[in-house]
Order: structure tokens, then C-alpha cells, then sequence
């Protein structure tokens, strides 16, 4: 044998070449490799150490794979489970790409964008836009980086991979199971969610209304904690007994409304009355109905109108209402979004005159000229009462709540008030008769608007309420067919998440109506903004409380995963992103809104929770920011 002539290459010399005699008895073959061994320099050996322990771990994936494979039992229990594995090992990087039912893990790291700061990668145009868009599912079914860091593969969902195939009733969906254990560890994982989004509020904006988490400040809209008030029942409800109490504590300590400054009464009222009443029936505690007495009161100048239709901005301090600088109109939605919190003031403080001027707003709607089979136009003119700006339905932005509103009371009130129902039912058939359309090309039913005559195929998120509304009419035996229009406009709501690259939704939608689409749904440049909403949630906490079907919250879970795979700042706090299109660089913008607190995570929880009396629809009704106002006794 002769020495390697240079210490650093490695030479290996085989056996025949040096002395002793070949045998192959194995005697000799274990004798011949340790000779080889030992003649080998610390180097060599250490290199072939390295070699041994690359290629061990390279095909360490490969064999645990099959090695699952081998152990995961029946095979039908194991294609149809939807418990998400938590897989510990590595993620090959360069694997060439499965067909999607094979693919098990995603190789991305997350949050890219708000960890990495890659930066942003333009998109050449709008059809580079969509053809990114068609591997959106795709991308939605890999494994995601779970809220504890951890890979989770998400393929073993029951959704197919094209756009409107996973239709209620498909062998996929009927298949769907889920353990009890893996609901708890999905409520564990909003719980912790809720945490990661407190610490940053705490941390950069406590006592602020909203949190900036990537400049870790805040920001100021009415200077009145509307975060932490937003988030009071949230708190209580998933169970976050120390945080809720250092909250308490700031309300009681620092909370106070006597400041010179305008709220938009719509607001205000949804989030702080809203909010501080619910927190009041959830915990008994009298200082959240003093604080909401205080707010409520401080509300009524708004009412100080020639029409009494409200104005939208009102100064608390001062006791002074105006409406915007630009206009002598309200909103619709706003203006008939307020009731179930002053009706639900009036019957605590045995007060009647907050209920008695929510009530005027319903009477005079109820009878307006300028609706269209039940739909309201978005504007309303304070000094005269009358609708403005007419001819524009939608069920999105400036008109969704009025539609949950009229629902929501005639529950509130034990369904006693007619009117309210009169003009709910005529709205939901003004929307099948002027709003409801189907997408080509796999049909999914949407609700458009209307401008002028002009039908136009778009779509708010806002509008994903819908479903979780016509769901709980349909619940309290209004017509069946409002709970199949329920779980038809659910789907596209999900597919308007799962067909985008981050899975999240964007703001606004577009569907094809044309013959020869090829594709669903289509996302302006300006649109592609999500907010951290919680229209979507909200509706599949109230499809699967009322079907118990498994796929909601299947449904929920991927939403939850893409929140904190896009949204979330590591820092603390979760943030709004401009581009829902791009998973490389979604675009923090900087802005944690109230309602991802109040909302969003309140109906992921709830979504998760297995217990029905956990704010039970028979008892409790939701107010449009998610506070849960009691529906009240007969007598
Ligand atoms: C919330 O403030 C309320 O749900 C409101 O009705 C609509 N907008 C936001 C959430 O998106």
C-alpha cells in the first residue's frame, strides 16, 4: 500500500492491491475494512465521517416517509384523517415538483416577508398576476410553517385542487374527520395567536388604538384604547384570564371618554359600546356598564339631526355631532348598524331614549322610497332623511350591516318585530333576483352589484358575512333555501383565500362571467390589500355550528395558518398586507386593526370550540364587531 502522496486527498486502496491473501469470510472481510480504517489518516477518516453523516441525513426524509407509510395503518383512515401532522424532519430543497396530491411539505420559511425583508419583487403585469394565480392552489394545499415554527402539512385536507370542486356533498367532504385532539391544539394555536398579537400591543401601543408592529408604535384614531376594549371578551372568552385582567385593570384605572375629540358614532359604537356591553354580560362586572353608559350617553348629540337620521361624527367632550366636512350624508350601513347596542342600553338602564332613537332610524328606512326588492343604496341624506347617491346596491361596503342588522334584532327581540323580518326576507330575495350570479368556469355562486341597471361582477369581502347570516336566519326558521345559499356563497368565500398565493383573501374580487374563462376569480392591482377581516371566519364559526360539518373548520384552520405564515411580525402584533398575490413580499403595511382581536380570532376560537354553550346562538346574538349582546327574555 502506498501513502497517500498528499494528506489532503483521500486515497483508498482495495483489497488484492496490499498484503494477505484474499478470503471472503467475513471474518476477513470485518479484519481487511478495519486494517483499511486504521491505515487511513485523521483526516481521511474524518472526511469520510462527514461524507457518511451528508448522505445519512439527505435520504433521512425519503425513509421516514416510507417509513410512514409502512405504519400509519388502514390506508383509507390514513388518506381521509385531516389532522395535521407536525413533521420534524427536514424539507428537501430541491425536489423537481409533484403533482400537488403528492406534495406532503412546502420548502418555504415563514413569514418571508415580515422575517426576511426580501424585497419586493414587481409584478411585469397584471397577467403575470393571474398566471401566478393558477398554482394559488396549489401552493394553499403545501405545508405551512405552523404558529409554533413547526412544519405542517396541510395536504391531508379534503379541498381538490380545482377551482369549485369541492362541493358540499363530495365524497371528499363527507369523508372529513377530525380528533378531538387536533381541535384542541387548533384552539391551543388561536389562543397563542391571541398572545403573539397582545404582546405587541402591549409592548409598542398599550392604551393606543392600534398597534404598528413593524415600526413597533401605534397609531390614534379616537384615542380611547380601542384594541384593548375591542379585545375585552375576546379575552375572556378564549379563556386569557391574566391578560383580560391587566386590561381591566386599564379600563378601570385610565379608560375615560370626557375628551375633546370627534368618533364616528357608527365605530364607536360597534367596538366600545358593543364591546364593553358584552364584556358587561360575560363577566357580571358593573364597571363595564358604567363605562358603556358613559359612552352611550356621550353618543346622542349624533341624533341632533333635522331628520334624526344621525350624523357620523360626533365629539364626546363636547357633546357636538356633525357629518363629514364634505357632505350632509350618512352612511346606510351606519346609520341602521347601531341598534342592537342602544336597544340593549335602553333595556339595561331602563332608559328608554337610546332605544327610541335607534328605532326612529328603522321606522323612517323601513319606509324609504328609492329601495330595489328590499336593497338599500349606500348614502343617506341627514337633514332631509332620504336616500342619495341612489341606484348603487351592494351588498359590501356601506350597506352590508344594515342587511345583518334587521336579522339580528328581530332576534334581539324575540322575534316579535315583523318589520324587521318583512324587510330582511324582501332583501335576501332582492339579492337572489338582483345580485346573485354564478362564476365561469366552475360556477360559484357570488353576489355582485348593481349600478344604474349595470350588473357588476364584484365582490367586497365584507360580503363574506353573508353566508353566516342567511345561516343563522335559516337557523331560526326562516327558509331552508337560505341555508343552501348559505353554504354556496361559504365556498366562494374560501376559494376567494385559497385561490390567492398567501391564501388570504384579497379586499375585492372580480369573478369571469364569460364563457372560456379560465379562471374563477380575478384580483385588481388595487384590491389586493387583506386587512386581517374577519367576514370569512365569522361565517364558517356559524356554517359549522349549525352543520357540524368538519370541512369549516378544516376551512378556518388553513386561514389561521396563513395569517401566520403572511401576517405575522415576529417582533409581536399581526399586520395588514397590501398583496395578497405575492407570498415573496405581500407588503406589510404596518396596521394591526382592532378587529382582528375583537373578531377574527374570537370566531377562529369559537370555530374550534367543541362546546355549543360557549356563547350559544340560542341565548346570545353577535353584533356586527363580534360582541355578544344577549337575545332577550320573553317576558
Ligand atoms: C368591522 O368593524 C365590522 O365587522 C363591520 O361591520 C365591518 N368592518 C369591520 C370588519 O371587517
Amino acid at each position: 500500500m502506498h501513502p497517500p502522496s498528499r494528506q489532503d486527498y483521500i486515497s483508498i486502496n482495495f483489497a488484492g492491491q496490499g498484503s494477505g491473501s484474499y478470503n471472503n469470510s467475513k471474518q476477513w472481510r470485518r479484519q481487511s475494512c478495519w486494517r483499511k480504517w486504521k491505515q487511513l489518516s485523521r483526516l481521511q477518516r474524518s472526511l469520510i465521517l462527514v461524507l457518511l453523516f451528508i448522505c445519512g441525513i439527505a435520504s433521512y426524509p425519503a425513509v421516514t416517509e416510507q417509513l410512514r407509510g409502512l405504519t400509519d395503518g388502514d390506508p383509507e383512515t390514513k388518506s381521509n384523517s385531516v389532522f395535521p401532522h407536525v413533521l420534524p424532519e427536514a424539507v428537501k430543497q430541491d425536489q423537481p415538483p409533484l403533482p400537488t396530491s403528492q406534495r406532503k411539505l412546502s420548502n418555504k420559511r415563514g413569514p418571508p416577508v415580515l422575517q426576511n425583508r426580501l424585497q419586493k419583487k414587481e409584478n411585469a403585469s397584471n397577467t403575470v398576476v393571474e398566471d401566478k394565480a393558477s398554482d394559488s392552489k396549489k401552493e394553499g394545499e403545501e405545508g405551512v410553517i405552523s404558529w409554533r415554527g413547526a412544519v405542517i402539512d396541510t395536504d391531508q385536507a379534503t379541498e381538490s385542487t380545482k377551482d369549485g370542486e369541492n362541493k358540499e356533498g363530495s365524497p371528499a367532504n363527507q369523508k372529513v374527520q377530525l380528533s378531538v385532539k387536533s381541535v384542541a391544539i387548533w384552539r391551543e394555536a388561536v389562543q397563542e395567536a391571541f398572545r403573539h398579537a397582545w404582546k405587541g400591543y402591549k409592548d409598542f401601543a398599550w392604551g393606543h388604538d392600534e398597534l404598528r408592529p413593524l415600526s413597533k408604535s401605534y397609531s390614534e384614531w379616537f384615542g380611547l384604547g380601542l384594541t384593548l376594549i375591542d379585545a375585552l371578551d375576546t379575552m375572556w372568552i378564549l379563556g386569557l384570564k391574566e391578560e383580560f385582567e391587566e386590561a381591566k385593570t386599564w379600563v378601570a384605572a385610565e379608560l375615560t371618554f370626557n375628551k375633546n375629540v370627534d368618533v364616528n358614532l357608527f365605530e364607536s359604537t360597534i367596538r366600545i359600546l358593543g364591546g364593553l356591553l358584552s364584556t358587561y354580560h360575560l363577566t357580571g362586572d358593573t364597571l363595564f356598564l358604567d363605562k358603556a353608559k358613559d359612552i352611550g350617553s356621550r353618543l346622542m348629540p349624533a341624533f341632533n339631526t333635522p331628520s334624526k337620521i344621525p350624523y357620523s361624527d360626533v365629539n364626546i367632550g363636547k357633546g357636538t355631532a356633525h357629518p363629514p366636512r364634505w357632505t350632509s350624508d350618512s352612511t346606510v350601513a351606519e346609520v341602521t348598524s347601531i341598534q342592537l347596542e342602544f336597544r340593549e342600553l335602553s333595556r339595561l338602564t331602563q332608559e328608554p331614549q337610546y332605544q327610541a332613537a335607534v328605532a326612529e332610524v328603522m321606522k323612517q328606512v323601513h319606509k324609504l322610497d328609492g329601495k330595489l326588492d328590499g336593497l338599500v343604496p349606500m348614502f343617506i341624506n341627514t337633514n332631509n332623511g332620504q336616500f342619495t347617491h341612489q341606484g348603487i346596491y351592494t351588498l359590501g361596503a356601506r350597506a352590508d350591516s344594515y342587511y345583518e342588522y334587521l336579522l339580528k334584532q328581530w332576534i334581539q327581540g324575540g322575534k316579535k318585530e315583523n318589520e324587521l323580518l318583512e324587510d330582511y326576507l324582501q332583501a335576501i330575495e332582492g339579492v337572489k333576483n338582483n345580485l346573485l350570479q354564478k362564476s365561469s368556469p366552475n360556477g360559484l355562486t357570488f353576489v355582485g352589484e348593481l349600478s344604474h341597471g349595470q350588473f357588476s361582477p364584484k365582490m367586497d369581502h365584507l360580503v363574506c358575512f353573508l353566508p353566516g347570516t342567511l345561516a343563522l336566519g335559516a337557523y331560526n326558521g326562516l327558509p331552508a333555501d337560505h341555508m343552501d345559499l348559505a353554504k354556496q356563497l361559504m365556498e366562494t368565500c374560501y376559494q376567494m383565500y385559497i385561490q390567492m398565493e398567501t391564501g388570504l383573501s384579497p379586499e375585492i374580487v372580480h369573478f369571469n362571467m364569460h364563457q372560456g374563462s379560465t379562471r374563477d376569480i380575478e384580483v385588481k392591482l388595487a384590491d389586493r390589500h387583506n386587512l386581517l377581516r374577519p367576514e370569512t371566519v365569522e361565517s364558517l364559526f356559524y356554517l359549522y355550528r349549525f352543520t357540524k360539518d368538519q370541512k369549516y373548520r378544516e376551512w378556518g384552520w388553513r386561514i389561521l395558518q396563513n395569517f401566520n405564515k403572511y401576517t405575522k411580525v415576529s417582533s409581536g402584533g399581526y399586520t395588514s398586507i397590501n398583496n395578497v398575490r405575492d407570498p415573496d413580499y405581500p407588503s406589510p403595511r404596518d396596521k394591526m386593526e382592532s378587529f382582528f382581536l375583537g373578531e377574527t380570532l374570537k370566531y377562529l376560537y369559537l370555530l374550534f370550540s367543541d362546546d355549543p354553550n360557549l356563547i350559544s346562538l340560542d341565548q346570545y346574538v353577535f353584533n356586527t364587531e363580534a360582541h355578544p349582546l344577549p337575545i332577550w327574555p320573553s317576558n
